[in-house]
C-alpha cells in the first residue's frame, strides 16, 4: 500500500487555509492509502514561542485532526518530537545538505527577514531538511501539502536523490546492506481547489497563523458570530456580480472557491448560483456554509479535548506505529552512512 504523511504545526490556531488545503485532503486519503499525520511540533521552535502556548497547541491540533475526520483504525496519529528519528535523521541529512539550497528557499528568506536577518535562528534555515527528514523517514509515496510547501518538496526530493546517490547501490551493499535506494523519492499532492486559500483583509497575501490580524483568517473554533462578522468585514470590491479567476479581483475568486468547497457543489454550480449575486447576498450565503460545515468538528472537538486520556492514547499508539517504521529507515541510513553498527 502506497503511503502518505503531513503534518500542521501546532503555532497557533488551525485555520481555514490548513484545513482545506492539507487536513480535509487527508481524510479523503486514509481510505486509500497508509496514512501518517503529525504535529509537527520541532518545526515550531524555529521562531521565538511561548512554552506553555506550544504545549497547549499540540494538544489542540491533535483533537481537530481527529475531529476533522482522522480516522485512528485507518490513520497514525502521533506528535513528531515523540518519535526521536525525526530529529536525529535531519543531522543526518544536514551533512548532505548545500547551504545554499536552504539559503535560496523562499520561506526561509521571509521568515528570516522578519527576524532582523542574522538574528534568525539556525533551525529557520535548516527547517526544510527537517521536513524533507520527516517525509523519507516513512519512505512516503505522497505528501498532501497546499501550494506554499511545493519548493520544501522539491528539496525533500532532492536531498533523498542525492543521500540515494552518494549512500546507496553497490556501496551500501558492500558494508552490508541490501543495496539500492536508500529513500522513496516522494511527491506532493497539492489540491485542485484549495491549495491557496487567501487572508480575508487581502487576497493577494495567504491566510496565515502568522498575520497580525485575527480579521484575515477563519480559525477552525471560531464560533458562529466571529465567522459571520468576518466575512461581514472580509475585503470585497465594486464590480458588478461575481466570478472566479478574474487576476483583478483576487478577493472574490477566494471566496467563491472558499464556498465551493464548504458548500460541497461544483465549481458550475457556483458560478451559476453566484454570477449576478451582490456581495451583500453573497456573504451571509457563505457565513451560513462555512458555519454549517464547522459547526460538526467544532462539536467532535469538544468531546474529543474533554476525555484527555484517550488523546494520550491515541497520540501514543500513532508514536508506536511511527517509530518502527522509522527506526527501520534509520538504520539502513546509519549502515550505509558508514556508521559501526551495534550489534
Ligand atoms: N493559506 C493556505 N492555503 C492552503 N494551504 C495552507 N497551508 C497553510 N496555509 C495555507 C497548509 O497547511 C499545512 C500546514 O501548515 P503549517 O502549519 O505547517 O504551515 P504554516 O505555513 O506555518 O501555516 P501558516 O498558517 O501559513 O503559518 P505561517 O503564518 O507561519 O506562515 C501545509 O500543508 C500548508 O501547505
Amino acid at each position: 500500500m502506497k503511503r502518505v504523511v503531513s503534518g500542521v504545526q501546532p503555532t497557533g490556531s488551525v485555520h481555514l487555509g490548513n484545513y482545506l488545503g492539507a487536513i480535509k485532503n487527508w481524510v479523503a486519503l486514509q481510505d486509500t492509502y497508509e496514512t501518517l499525520f503529525f504535529i509537527v511540533d520541532l518545526h515550531a521552535i524555529t521562531l521565538p514561542y511561548d512554552t506553555q502556548e506550544l504545549r497547549k497547541s499540540t494538544r489542540d491540533t491533535a483533537a481537530l485532526y481527529l475531529a476533522c475526520g482522522v480516522d485512528i483504525s485507518k490513520a497514525s496519529v502521533f506528535v513528531q518530537s515523540h518519535v526521536r528519528a525525526h530529529s536525529e535523521l535531519m543531522w543526518l541529512l544536514s551533512s548532505s545538505t548545500p547551504i545554499g539550497w536552504l539559503q535560496k528557499m523562499t520561506q526561509f528568506k521571509e521568515k528570516s527577514r522578519k527576524e532582523g536577518g542574522e538574528n534568525a535562528a539556525v533551525a529557520l534555515l535548516t527547517y526544510p531538511v527537517l521536513m524533507a527528514s520527516d517525509i523519507v523517514l516513512y519512505q512516503s509515496d505522497f505528501v498532501p501539502v497546499g501550494d506554499d510547501q511545493k519548493q520544501h518538496i522539491e528539496l525533500a526530493r532532492d536531498l533523498a536523490q542525492r543521500v540515494n546517490n552518494l549512500y546507496g547501490g553497490r556501496k551500501w551493499k558492500k558494508l552490508g546492506g541490501r543495496g539500492g535506494s536508500i529513500f522513496k523519492i516522494p511527491e506532493p499532492l497539492i489540491p485542485q481547489v484549495g491549495a491557496r486559500v487567501m487572508s480575508l483583509t487581502d487576497g493577494l497575501s495567504k491566510m496565515s497563523k502568522s498575520a497580525p490580524s485575527d480579521q484575515s483568517r477563519i480559525n477552525l473554533l471560531d464560533s458562529k458570530d466571529l465567522i459571520a462578522d468576518k466575512i461581514k468585514r472580509c475585503k470585497t470590491d465594486s464590480f458588478a456580480g461575481l466570478e472566479f479567476d478574474n487576476a483583478e479581483r483576487p478577493e472574490c475568486n477566494n471566496l467563491l472557491s472558499v464556498y465551493q468547497i464548504v458548500s460541497g457543489k461544483t465549481k458550475e454550480e457556483v458560478i451559476e448560483e453566484c454570477k449576478d449575486m451582490s456581495w451583500g447576498s453573497f456573504k451571509p450565503l457563505l457565513a451560513d456554509a462555512l458555519i454549517e460545515h464547522l459547526s460538526p468538528i467544532q462539536v467532535r472537538y469538544q468531546e474529543i479535548t474533554a476525555d484527555r486520556a484517550y488523546l494520550n492514547k491515541v497520540l501514543s499508539d500513532g508514536a508506536d506505529r511511527a517509530t518502527e517504521i522509522a527506526d527501520a529507515t534509520l538504520y539502513n541510513l546509519r549502515q550505509a552512512m558508514g556508521f559501526y553498527m551495534r550489534d
